[in-house]
């Protein structure tokens, strides 16, 4: 029986297609026939609110008119020739491609167009924790499974939603609750996640680094380390230890707003536990420290050597189905191609593999660098693949005005009605799941097939999309690929350059992989020898220091965003799913009693939130959250047009968790 894979979140069900409804395989590693609402859900959006047809119009200010796929693609490559420089041309891809998408797109864009200005929606969302492996261990590389939940004494949620971002790895996690492994959730709200946590901790937002410092030095002080660990296998012990037994421990703790009694358990449980993994997402990623709050967790595992042992480690969730394979492939603009960042060996061995004389020499420009671009009137010509930048980039009236000023902005999607759309040129139809073939890879490093089941309608794959433009820019050999799995096999052989070939992927099977998973790098940190040039794991001395946006008399809340349960970001797929359709309203703002009792405000409310950036209105919910901080879901349409677009200094993810907002009442809506 034909199996494919979830293309929603990273855990990466696997499912077999019965009478055209989807099941999860039973015996199958990531989700052993589990799945969610919304997984099971897609084999009823394959068909509704799709894309059709190519779309055209001269400017934005004009309707759309039908167009064909030749017309579109030599109309692109005679644009992509008349630009005046490469850095002029963006692409904007997504951690949903599958890796033969992910894989054509960078080599269409960084091997023959020559920009490196090739970026993707894992810069809002994974960026973070990739900075922070490649500095704490040297590579971009998750060192824990989820099957090692089972091995495990106490997991940290820090940050993570698991109930509702990741559905069926919580339910692992509430599996072996019931053998003993013990659960903290750290979290502003108190979620679905942390209504099944042996510990709640309701930190202050923003305040991570803080509490992580605080643990560090009480195992410091009551020598709970693993010395021999620390000694062979990290560097910078003794600069770390100073710097950070000068912290005040009370200060720390007070900046946490966190009662001594829930830190003493907490140290405790960490104390106590044999095996101990850590996992987040983007209650730390997001963040304008989401670098220093990443390696403010890799820290607490070096120091007492949880790492590489069965059951351990600082274990990041990734968000998308496909963001791993993203970053193998080379998606992010920091990296060339198969985990190789740039310098001139890396550009010649890729310019040898792929045979192109026009491989860019640095780094490009992150997502919303690209956009800070195009404000400038720096940008040509913008290619989106699988994603909906003007929906989900932070401070949306910024990036608004910014889409306004790209000459050509060509958007490739499945579905329609995407907000980027209404800024975009060419719309060009994809195959969506269901319809496509290829690999993905999740969380923890185990890729799959995914397999179509249903005809493509004469419609391309995004691979074939960016095949096509090549051609249509005479690169007809480069682009000359016949399936997927050709592809595959490519990107496979491309592998092999990646450093003292960790990246192990080539020695993988295309057709096998369809019922049997493959597992990159397995014994990657073999003997805790790291991929840092010394081999050692690295500790880093970090402060919280406050630089998120304040709040303030005008803006006395604090905005978190997120996810909710049933949801999938902008609800292309998920807001027309009949199953889901109950779950659809999501223009609420959630806020604590207290704070609406300040407000004279009543649940059911519509209330407008204005930041000074922009504004919307949700109906008030109450809920048990930190006071003086409300929470909208992403689903919420206008969510963006509130959020701050601070980045991290180093890993350019957004701070969007952390925004300054104020409530107003609107008078004549109170019911
Ligand atoms: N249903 C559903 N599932 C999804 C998605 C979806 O759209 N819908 N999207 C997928 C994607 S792309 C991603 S990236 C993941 C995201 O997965 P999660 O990050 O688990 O989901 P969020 O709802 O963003 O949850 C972040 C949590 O961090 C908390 N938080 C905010 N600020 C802070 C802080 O300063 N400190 C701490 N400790 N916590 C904080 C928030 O209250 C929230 O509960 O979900 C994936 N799964
Ligand atoms: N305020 C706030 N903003 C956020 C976040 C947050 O927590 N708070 N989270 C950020 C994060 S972590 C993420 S990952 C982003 C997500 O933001 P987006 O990536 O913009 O959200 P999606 O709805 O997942 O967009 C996927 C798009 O791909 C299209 N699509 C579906 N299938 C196919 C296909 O096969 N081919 C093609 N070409 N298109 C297809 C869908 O119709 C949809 O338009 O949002 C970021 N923005
Ligand atoms: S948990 Fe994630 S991968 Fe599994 S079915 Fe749900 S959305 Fe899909
Ligand atoms: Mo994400």
């Amino acid at each position: 029986m034909s199996q494919t894979v979830c293309a929603y979140c990273g855990v990466g069900c696997k499912f077999e297609l019965i009478n055209h409804k989807l099941k999860g395989v039973k015996d199958y590693p990531s989700n052993q026939g589990m799945s969610c609402a919304k997984g099971i859900s897609q084999s009823q959006t394959i068909h509704t609110n799709r894309l059709l047809e190519v779309h055209y119009r001269d400017s934005i200010e004009e309707s759309f008119r039908p167009s064909t796929y030749e017309d579109s693609f030599q109309l692109i490559a005679e644009k992509i020739k008349q630009s005046t420089h490469p850095d002029k041309i963006g692409f904007y891809l997504s951690g949903q491609m599958l890796n033969e998408d992910y894989y054509v797109a960078n080599k269409l864009a960084k091997g023959f167009v020559g920009t490196a200005n090739c970026d993707t929606n894992s810069r809002t969302c994974m960026a973070s924790a990739v900075v922070g492996y490649k500095k704490s261990f040297g590579m971009d590389y998750v060192p824990v499974r989820m099957e090692e939940i089972e091995h495990c004494h106490l997991m940290i949620l820090i940050g993570a939603n698991t109930a509702e971002a990741h559905v069926v790895l919580h339910n692992k996690i509430k599996k072996a609750q019931k053998k003993g492994l013990k659960v903290v959730v750290i979290d502003p709200r108190f979620t679905l996640t942390a209504q099944s946590a042996d510990l709640y901790l309701p930190l202050k937002v923003g305040t991570d680094i803080d509490l992580l410092n605080l643990l560090a030095i009480k195992l410091i002080k009551e020598d709970q380390l693993d010395h021999d660990f620390i000694k062979e296998h990290s560097n910078y012990f003794n600069s770390y230890k100073e710097k950070l037994l000068a912290l005040d421990e009370k200060v720390l703790l007070k900046s946490t707003q966190l009662s001594e009694e829930i830190f003493e358990a907490f140290y405790r449980l960490f104390k106590q536990s044999k095996n101990i993994i850590t996992a987040w997402t983007m209650g730390i990623n997001q963040s304008v420290q989401g670098v220093d709050k990443n390696l403010a967790i890799n820290n607490l595992h070096i120091l007492t050597g949880q790492i590489n042992k069965k059951g351990s480690g600082p274990l990041s969730l990734t968000g998308q189905p496909n963001a791993m394979g993203g970053r193998e492939v080379g998606g992010l603009s920091t990296t060339l191609a198969v985990h190789l960042d740039y310098s001139e060996e890396n550009c010649q061995k890729v310019a040898d593999f792929w045979k192109s004389d026009k491989i860019p020499k640095k780094n490009g420009l992150t997502a919303f660098e690209m956009i800070e671009k195009a404000d400038q009137n720096g940008l040509d010509i913008l290619i989106i693949c699988h994603t909906d930048p003007v929906y989900h980039l932070p401070h949306r009236r910024f990036v608004e005005e910014a889409f306004k000023k790209i000459p050509l902005v060509i958007e490739i999607n499945a579905y329609q009605g995407s907000e980027t759309s209404k800024f975009a040129h060419i719309l060009i139809p994809a195959v969506p799941f269901g319809e496509k073939e290829g690999t993905q890879t999740n969380l923890d490093r185990t890729l799959t097939r995914v397999v179509a089941f249903e005809t493509k309608h004469g419609l391309l794959q995004d691979w074939e999309v960016f095949a096509q433009i090549g051609k249509h820019l005479g690169h007809e050999k480069a682009f000359d690929f016949r399936s997927s799995k050709e592809v595959f096999e490519e990107y496979q052989e491309m592998t092999k350059l990646s450093y003292r070939k960790h990246l192990d992927i080539y020695k993988a099977q295309y057709d096998d992989l369809e019922h049997t998973p493959f597992i990159w790098g397995e014994t990657l940190y073999d003997q805790n020898h790291f991929l840092t040039p010394d081999r050692k794991a690295n500790l880093f001395f970090i402060e919280n220091q406050n630089l998120s946006e304040q709040p303030s008399q005008a803006y006395p809340f604090i905005l978190l965003t997120g996810r909710t349960r049933d949801q999938w970001h902008t609800g292309s797929k998920t807001g027309y799913a009949e199953n889901l359709l109950k779950y659809k309203a999501l223009e609420f703002v959630e806020m604590n009693q207290k704070d609406a009792a300040a407000f004279q405000l009543n649940e059911g409310e519509i209330v407008k939130i204005v930041s000074s950036r922009g504004e919307l209105k949700a109906k008030v919910v109450f809920a048990d959250i930190n006071p003086k901080t409300i929470f909208i879901p992403i689903s919420h349409r206008d969510i963006n047009y509130l959020t701050d677009d601070t980045l991290d200094p180093l890993s350019k993810e957004p701070d969007y968790n952390h925004s300054a907002v104020r409530i107003e009442k609107i008078e004549s809506m109170i019911l």
